[in-house]
């Protein structure tokens, strides 16, 4: 019985729209679950004193604290957890783990590789120490990505040979659209290309089991000033209230990029905040030589597997709804057929974290590959400045551009 259970005493760092999504995860989990800690919601912490009392009223936070500071240095927080911007994420993480304090960190896991490559070192110390660190790809615990995953690992699909990932948003659309920190290159690292591009690596990452290990790309930014936010009209993290002054937009609207995978693969990587009509389609599809698969997140109880063994008269795509107790994750919520929604991936990722922290594993993904990924990010905005330059990602490369692969290079 949960009474029973010790307790995981959890601060988190920041309140907008991935401290709801990962709040909601706390209350929910525990109690369709069985984890080995009790999550305990000692500490919300926020700059704005009204706005963290708020929600920590709204989401059940037991106090509040407007320094991070406090909570590292709090005996009582056994995990910090940070949904700030990504601007913030380096101290907060080094200075948690350094104090013996596990860490779920939001992606992209830094601004820089420098500042991922700094966060990651700390990890790798910490865990050393029985401290764990893990980076919040959360969409890898979507049932039907977890199960993709699975069926290429067991040899379903045959050879990889092409991937194309597409994270497709539409909340720029409108020039007057208001700045917020996702447009500040200073807060957020950059654009489309972190806050969903990465998502996108990952997950093909995670799915084909391949590292991108060259990219050729292009970064574009549509709309370049916007109006300021009024600041004194509350906001919610996706936006808000529109002022007469406009600021500069200093990241990309749009990130296209193709890549050469580690396997042999090539991969057509598409994050946009411009796709006029298109919420939150991340779409996914692999082509293997003995099958294919297909994932839109707009559809996310669903997988589509192409069987190219089965007999002619049988080919096709079939739909696979996967919702199934055998299914990842699935067991612990409903019935079969009772799809579930984007929260749940965040309770997965929860499961995961516990679990790990108490068997004393690493959690996966590792600030290790959370550093992987940033190369990847890094290299895409190298290729974009380069006139679209092929750039590998390796740990040696920083700044080199390899003319023995600058293939259909373009300006
Ligand atoms: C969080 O994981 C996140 O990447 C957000 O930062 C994006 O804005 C969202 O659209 C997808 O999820």
């Amino acid at each position: 019985m949960s009474e029973a259970r010790p307790t995981l005493r959890v601060a988190m760092v920041g309140h907008g729209f991935m401290g709801a999504a990962h709040s909601q995860a706390f209350r929910v989990a525990p109690r369709f679950f069985d984890l080995p800690f009790e999550p305990v919601m000692s500490t919300i912490v926020g700059r704005n004193v009204e706005a963290t009392t708020a929600a920590a009223e709204k989401w059940g936070w037991a106090s509040t604290a407007s320094d991070w500071r406090d909570v590292i240095a709090d005996p009582d927080i056994d995990l910090v957890d940070i949904c700030s911007p990504g601007s913030t994420h380096v101290e907060i993480a080094v200075a948690a783990l350094e104090a013996g304090k596990h860490v779920l960190c939001e992606k992209p896991l830094g601004n820089t590789v420098e500042e991922a490559e700094t966060m990651a070192r700390a990890a790798a110390a910490a865990a050393e120490r029985g401290v764990f660190a893990m980076v919040g790809f959360t969409y890898r615990r979507v049932p039907a990505i977890t199960f993709a995953r699975d069926l290429v690992a067991s040899g379903r699909l045959g050879e990889i040979r092409q991937v194309r990932a597409q994270y497709l948003q539409d909340w720029l659309v409108d020039e007057e659209g208001p700045m917020t920190w996702r447009l500040d290159k200073a807060k957020a690292g950059s654009g489309a290309l972190g806050d969903i591009g990465a998502h996108a690596i990952d997950a093909v990452q995670f799915i084909t089991g391949q590292t991108l290990d060259a990219v050729s790309g292009i970064l574009h930014t549509f709309v370049t000033e916007r109006p300021l936010l009024d600041e004194s009209v509350a906001q919610t993290s996706l936006g808000g209230a529109a002022s007469s002054e406009r600021g500069q937009v200093t990241v990309d609207d749009a990130a296209l990029f193709t890549a050469k995978l580690s396997g042999g693969a090539l991969g057509s990587f598409e994050a946009t905040r411009f796709a006029t009509g298109r919420k939150n389609a991340f779409r996914i599809e692999i082509s293997g030589s003995e099958g294919a698969l297909a994932f839109d997140l707009e559809r996310e109880n669903e997988l589509e597997f192409y069987d190219a063994t089965a007999p002619a008269t049988e080919l096709g795509f079939k739909r696979i709804l996967v919702t199934e107790p055998e299914h990842p994750y699935f067991a612990a919520w409903w019935p079969t057929g009772h799809t579930i929604g984007y929260e749940h991936g965040f309770s997965h990722q929860l499961v995961d974290l516990v679990g790990a922290i108490a068997a004393g594993t690493q959690p996966t993904p590792s600030f290790a590959e959370g550093l992987q990924v940033q190369r990847v990010l890094d290299a895409v905005e190298r290729s974009s400045n380069a006139g679209s330059a092929w750039i590998t990602t390796a740990a040696t490369t920083a700044a080199t551009t390899t003319s023995a692969t600058h293939e259909g290079a373009t300006a």
